[in-house]
């Protein structure tokens, strides 16, 4: 039933991967309070080296990029070191893993690094407040100027080169979920009257020079995307967004990176002005290596991958409730299912 999981996936000339379940990126809001990877962390995603390629957690390239209580950074040298004790725990048992880097925009809270704002595309905030800490509203941020986003774009190239310092095999750009490069390629969180923003080309302008800052840093074999064309976490969707994705998706075909990943939590919903799912979209338009996500058991998952719906399969929440969820699988065992409360340890 689920055989084609089990085969290796060639990636390019440097990745081969052993088979083709991801790890998906999941925030467990665990670091220490400097923002250091810790032993538990290490032990984690250790037991999860099974899986063809682990993304780490999103992890801040820095400060002012912070959202969420005790995120892992890697822009310091204790940091750095910690990731290192992380990688090498997962190469130690075979296992392959890429850094997802991320910077929250305006999703980010002032409360975190000591700022009085944060930095967006435009001055326009999100509703809501801080999960877990519900007392901080999220404020009107502060549009980036030019050399602002020229510091950022240095500041992702500057991660990614920390990543692979760090022993990480590349990098995931976090261009998905509603965080700051998602919102310059929204209508309802950029306004911008710049090179920046009004047209397909300018708003996919600072993501592109992203990918290709971190393509020059580490390769562009190395260097992944993670993109969410469908609004749905932290964003409000826009008819006129679609032309940005075609124009993004133009663009990322011409270029040569690892894999696309979809950033989405349940891939059965449709968004109209993508004409059907996230993923159906991106396929249509892009013809490399697609990672696909979103409430997928490994049945649907392996139908998908055999409809050609994409090339690899992503799983998050079942592999926090099952860190043997390959073995299991493999072995046709039953799964432990996911619930809330199990994001309270690490196990
Ligand atoms: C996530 N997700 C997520 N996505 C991302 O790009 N970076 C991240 O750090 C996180 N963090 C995160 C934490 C938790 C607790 C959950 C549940 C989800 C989204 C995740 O990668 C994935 O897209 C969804 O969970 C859908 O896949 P599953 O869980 O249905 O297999
Ligand atoms: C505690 C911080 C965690 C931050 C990372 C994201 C975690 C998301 C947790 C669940 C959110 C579900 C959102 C689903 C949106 C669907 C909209 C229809």
């Amino acid at each position: 039933m689920t055989e084609n999981l089990f085969q290796p996936y060639v990636l390019n000339d440097t990745l081969t991967l052993e088979n083709r379940i991801l790890m998906a990126p999941l925030t467990r809001c665990m670091a220490d309070d400097d923002l250091v990877p810790t032993q538990a962390m290490a032990d984690y995603y250790a037991r999860r080296a099974d899986t063809g390629l682990i993304i780490s957690e999103a992890t801040i390239i820095r400060p002012d990029g912070q959202g969420y209580p005790n995120t892992p950074g890697i822009f310091s040298e204790e940091q750095i070191a910690g990731w290192q004790n992380v990688t090498s725990a997962v190469h130690a048992k075979g296992g392959k893993i890429f850094a997802q880097l991320w910077h929250t925009g305006r999703v980010a809270h002032p409360h975190f690094f000591g700022g009085e704002y944060v930095l967006a595309p435009s001055a326009k905030k999100v509703e809501g407040s801080v999960p877990r800490m519900r007392e901080l509203t999220y404020t009107v941020p502060k549009p980036a100027t030019t050399e602002e986003i020229d510091q950022l774009v240095a500041d992702y190239a500057q991660a990614a080169a920390n990543a692979i310092e760090a022993g990480f095999d590349g990098v995931e750009i976090h261009g998905a979920n509603g965080y700051l490069i998602d919102q310059f390629l929204h209508y309802s969180s950029n306004d911008r009257e710049d090179e920046f923003g009004g047209t397909p080309e300018n708003m996919a302008r600072f993501p592109l020079a992203v990918v290709d800052a971190i393509s020059q840093q580490i390769g562009a074999d190395r260097t992944a995307l993670r993109v969410s064309p469908g609004a749905y976490f932290n964003i409000e969707g826009d008819e006129r967004d679609r032309q940005v994705s075609d124009y993004l998706l133009a663009e990322l075909e011409q270029r040569e990176l690892a894999f696309l990943h979809i950033g989405i939590f349940d891939d059965s919903m449709e968004f109209d002005y993508l004409g059907g799912t996230a993923s159906s979209y991106v396929r249509k338009q892009y013809s490399k290596t697609l990672v696909g996500v979103g409430s997928y058991s490994a049945e649907t998952g392996s139908e998908a991958i055999n409809d050609n719906k994409f090339d690899l399969l992503a799983i998050g929440r079942p592999l926090i409730a099952n860190p043997d969820y390959v073995e299991k699988v493999k072995k046709g065992q039953a799964l432990v299912d996911y619930s809330d409360e199990m994001l309270a340890e690490l196990v």
